[in-house]
């Protein structure tokens, strides 16, 4: 048995109790059991951490560059020397397999590092359209920014957005998702000693009483959300009516296509890791598989075998490969969506299943599972499943294929999979989403962009840009006419 750990919520630099001293109870879904007891933030808890975030502003915008670089490089630092505890915590609160874990902690060292970095290069500006006047670009960090987490990556997420957010001089106040609020909550408080009181804040709770009280302050000047398309549009609705800037990175079917032409073993390799990632609660997973017809049921039964092959297990244990879905809620999703798949007409080729012998029994694990004979227009090919389940649609023309990958609502990622770069090319430019893998898939190192396009949301994140999402502009106009240069003191 684990000792229940209890946290408090992050508030001013310290653990506090709840105002209405309420708490939640976080359980490891792979056993069901107990990992932690956390203070259950309320519209009061909300409204002190603003209040902290608000003062601590006063003091934190004034921050040297070279000091908010120092500070980002410190976090890094910190979080390199704690991979492994923050990894081992991840993988009990989220489920996923710690082989994945360690790569999303080491992910967000990296990006506290490359933020380091970027806002040492992406300074203010001085320009001098002629000898008469001079222009200065300031970078103002907007103030105190919200910020709101899904399950399925807590650490990484919360990496993507508090690094440019501190980088740019903001004050933060964040919500991880209820499910999975422990990595977070143990950033803070590695990083208790080196984050001024108020920088950083940290309010679990429900997103209907938190996140709602988050984005209903007057004070937020910035919302950066990330989740699913329904809450997203909401967020994004909120934000407007405070009249300020939101980012949002919502769900996706994303289109993996593999070609006649492929590398075939890399390509089929390729699209298991696609879907199976994060037991494919991934929203760039590549979800929706197409396939050339002259190698489609090469293509169905090698997946097969491989799908087959994949070593379920506990998240903590270096073999696994797949880990357990988050909860009941999205093991029943995910089921619910196979009895319609075999509605719809689909061909179950493989899984279908929850797990249930023991060991497996006491959490939320599912067979990886594949449907081939799927058309386009089948609610499972639609729709974001959001667990391990491949849709194998058939194609003729690189045309048709890229159509059938367009028409679609989401438009977050994409792959193909060929030996003919100039084709890779045409369907890469062609294909309506964010980001495009040619020959690769989930590949996102610290200085690519990640982002939608249509319903998968706007703004984009990892990449350099994203601090000018968290920096307002202010323009300072200094007459150096002859005559002011002569009453300058
Ligand atoms: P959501 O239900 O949208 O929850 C995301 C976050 O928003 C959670 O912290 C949640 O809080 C909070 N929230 C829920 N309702 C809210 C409201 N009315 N007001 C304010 N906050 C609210 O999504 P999920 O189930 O956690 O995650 C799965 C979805 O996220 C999938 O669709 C997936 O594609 C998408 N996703 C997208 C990306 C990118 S990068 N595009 C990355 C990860 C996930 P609680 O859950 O704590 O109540």
């Amino acid at each position: 048995m684990l000792k229940v750990q209890k946290y408090g919520l992050f508030i001013n630099g310290e653990f506090v109790d709840a105002a209405n001293r309420e708490v939640l109870e976080v359980y490891n879904p792979a056993t069901g059991e107990q990992l932690a007891e956390v203070s259950k933030g309320s519209g009061t808890d909300v409204e002190k951490a603003v209040t902290a975030a608000t003062e601590a502003q006063v003091t934190f915008k004034e921050k040297s560059i070279t000091e908010r670089a120092a500070l980002l490089a410190d976090i890094a630092y910190v979080i390199h020397d704690n991979i492994n505890q923050l990894a081992r915590i991840e993988s009990l609160d989220s489920g996923k397999p710690i082989k994945e874990t360690v790569e999303d902690i080491l992910a967000i060292a990296d990006q506290f590092d490359y933020f380091a970095g970027v806002v040492r290069v992406e300074t203010d500006e001085c320009l001098s359209h002629d000898l008469e006047n001079i222009t200065m670009i300031m970078k103002e960090p907007y103030g105190v920014v919200a910020q709101i987490i899904p399950w399925n990556f807590p650490f990484l997420l919360a990496g993507w957005k508090l690094a440019p957010a501190l980088a740019a001089g903001n004050c933060v106040v964040i919500k991880p998702a209820a499910e999975t609020p422990l990595s977070l909550l143990e950033l803070a408080r590695l990083t208790k000693d080196i984050i001024p009181p108020g920088v950083l804040n940290v309010v679990p709770g429900a997103g209907s009483v938190v996140g709602q009280a988050m984005i209903s302050d007057e004070r937020i000047s910035k919302v950066a959300f990330t989740g699913s398309t329904p809450v997203g549009r909401s967020i994004g609705q909120a934000a407007a009516k405070l009249l300020v800037p939101a980012t949002l990175e919502l769900g996706g079917k994303s289109a993996n296509i593999i070609f006649a032409d492929a590398p075939m073993e890399k390509a089929i390799e390729g699209a298991a890791l696609a879907i199976l990632y994060g037991q494919g609660q991934v929203c760039n997973a590549g979800s929706r598989l197409f396939v050339e017809a002259s190698v489609y049921e090469e293509v169905v039964e090698k997946l097969a075998k491989i799908f087959k092959k994949v070593r379920v297990g506990n998240p903590i244990e270096r073999e696994t490969r797949m880990g357990t879905l988050i909860n009941q809620k999205q093991l029943d999703t995910v089921l619910s969506y196979i009895e319609t798949g075999l509605e719809e007409g689909a061909r179950l080729v493989c899984g279908g299943k929850r797990i249930t012998r023991p060991p497996f029994d006491k959490g939320y694990f599912m067979e990886p599972t594949l449907f081939a004979d799927v058309s386009n227009k089948m609610r499972i090919a639609r729709e974001e499943i959001f667990g391990p389940v491949l849709v194998v649609i058939p194609f003729k023309t690189e045309e048709e294929a890229i159509e059938m990958a367009n028409d679609n609502d989401f438009g977050l990622a994409g792959a193909c999979w060929t030996k003919d770069i100039n084709r890779a090319l045409r369907v890469a430019k062609k294909i309506d989403t964010g980001l495009f893998w040619i020959n690769e898939y989930h590949l996102a190192p610290s200085g690519t962009p990640f982002g939608g396009i249509k319903k998968s949301g706007y703004g984009r994140e990892n990449h350099k840009s994203a601090l000018e999402a968290y920096s307002r502009l202010k323009t300072i106009y200094i007459s150096m006419s002859e005559e002011a240069r002569g009453y300058y003191s």
